[in-house]
């Protein structure tokens, strides 16, 4: 028998082996576990915060917490201009405009949809690139066979923190003289051979949303080494407005407001505890579905330093005989609201899809074959080492894995 998803993307298994059946008609956890809870480290130090801009009555535009804010991350990161905004696809959105990107941008199908949408969104045409399946970054034999006279940049995405071929993509982009950016959204304080993002490209993006591991409820940033691309992305998310308050340029409102600054400082000040607990948890996770055949977690490849915020497993159902999408609905009956990042690849979203101007060069094996198989798994302080083992024990159960214990 063939599985096949809703999607109908066939995945060829021999034989669908029945999942078990539950051990108990209550659901394993009593509340849902999720991907991403927020980390909200210091209360006390973040009401202190926002208290002092209520005092101040300086709550967006600039004000001191934004600035602060902008500071700690250029020391953290060694980026020289952080540019904090409202989130991480409004980071995206000045930055390719910024960077005077036109016509046809290549980007990965396998992101979060914001990625492409913020050039959609610019009037851009985004060019599908097909990723390698093992790292889940851009495949630069693929980026430059796509390469046209209309092509003006390249917008590569750090995945899960997995940080871009950068020499091989810099070299097609100078080749060509294309813009380089990227789309860092998972990858605040990863690294790659010592160097952080922040220094790739001509410019990254970061996002702190409130699943992010540092949020801000909702947050962004530009990052570059570039003076003057920093001037415009600064200009631009402020309607334009340069010195003296003239109009130079076209603009939008992609500002931070001094309450998320408030609570991005305040994880910022903790984010080594965080990452060292997302670790412990990664860890955790890795010693549970140890031996769990057709299963394998991602981890670091050589070279990388990690946040660890996402726990991704990839299902190989050939072997397991049950396909991850029986496993998310297994794993979800038990509350553990694990999530299919990401599925599908934005290529075959509707609105792309259907789009005949969108350039489409398919197929994407990579793109298909890892979309079919990932699963990202409950993170963030509320899941407990204790959550990690049950969600674990859960997912053997369900694969007809022999216990850990
Ligand atoms: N580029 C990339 C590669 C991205 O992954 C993202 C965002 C962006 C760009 C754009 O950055 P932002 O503009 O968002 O700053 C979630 C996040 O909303 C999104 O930020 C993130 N990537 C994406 C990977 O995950 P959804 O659509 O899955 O969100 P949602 O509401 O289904 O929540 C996911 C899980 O988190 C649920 O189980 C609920 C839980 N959750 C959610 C919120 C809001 C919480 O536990 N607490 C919360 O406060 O996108």
């Amino acid at each position: 028998m063939s599985l096949t998803t809703h999607d109908g993307i066939g995945s060829a298994v021999d034989q669908e082996r029945p999942v078990p059946a539950r051990r108990s008609e209550r659901p394993a956890f009593d509340r849902p576990l999720h991907v991403g809870t927020p980390n909200i480290p210091d209360r006390r130090r973040l009401f202190e915060r926002i208290s002092q801009a209520l005092d101040r009555g300086w709550l967006t535009n600039n004000g001191p917490l934004v600035r602060e804010f902008e500071d700690r991350l250029t020391q953290l990161t060694g980026a020289a201009h952080v540019l904090a905004t409202s989130n991480g696809t409004s980071a995206l959105e000045v930055l390719v405009r910024a960077r005077g990107l036109t016509g046809e941008v290549i980007v990965p199908s396998f992101t979060y949809v914001a990625t492409v949408h913020a050039l959609q969104w610019q009037g851009l045409t985004p060019v599908f690139a097909d990723i390698d399946p093992h790292t889940g970054t851009l495949d630069p034999a693929h980026v430059r066979r796509l390469v046209t006279r209309r092509t003006s940049g390249i917008v590569g995405v750090h995945l899960w923190g997995r940080i871009c071929p950068d020499d091989e993509l810099r070299a097609i982009a100078d080749e060509h003289g294309l813009g380089l950016l990227y789309d860092g959204a998972h990858a605040l304080g990863c690294e790659l051979d010592g160097r952080a993002v922040g220094g790739f490209g001509d410019g990254e993006i970061l996002s702190f949303h409130a699943t992010k591991f540092i949020n801000a409820f909702e947050g962004g940033a530009v990052l570059t080494n570039d003076p003057e691309l920093a001037e415009r992305v600064d200009r631009m998310r402020n309607f334009g407005f340069g010195p003296g308050r003239e109009v130079l340029t076209f603009g939008t409102n992609a500002k931070m407001n001094e309450i998320s600054a408030a609570m991005g400082l305040t994880a910022l000040e903790h984010m080594d505890e965080i990452t060292a607990a997302n670790a412990l948890r990664h860890e955790h996770y890795r010693a549970g579905l140890l031996g769990v055949p057709g299963v394998r977690l991602r981890a670091p490849g050589p070279g990388e330093r990690s946040n660890h915020q996402y726990v991704v497993i990839e299902i190989d159902a050939t072997v397991t005989g049950v396909h991850r999408d029986r496993l998310l609905a297994a794993l979800h009956q038990e509350n553990v609201l694990a999530q299919r990042y990401f599925h599908p690849g934005c290529h075959r979203m509707r609105p792309y899809a259907q789009r005949a101007d969108v350039h489409m060069p398919l197929p994407l094996p990579g793109t298909e074959a890892l979309a079919e198989r990932v699963l990202v798994l409950p993170s963030g302080p509320a899941v407990t080492p204790h959550d990690v083992d049950r969600v674990c024990e859960v997912v053997r159960q369900v694969l007809g894995a022999a216990s850990a214990h």
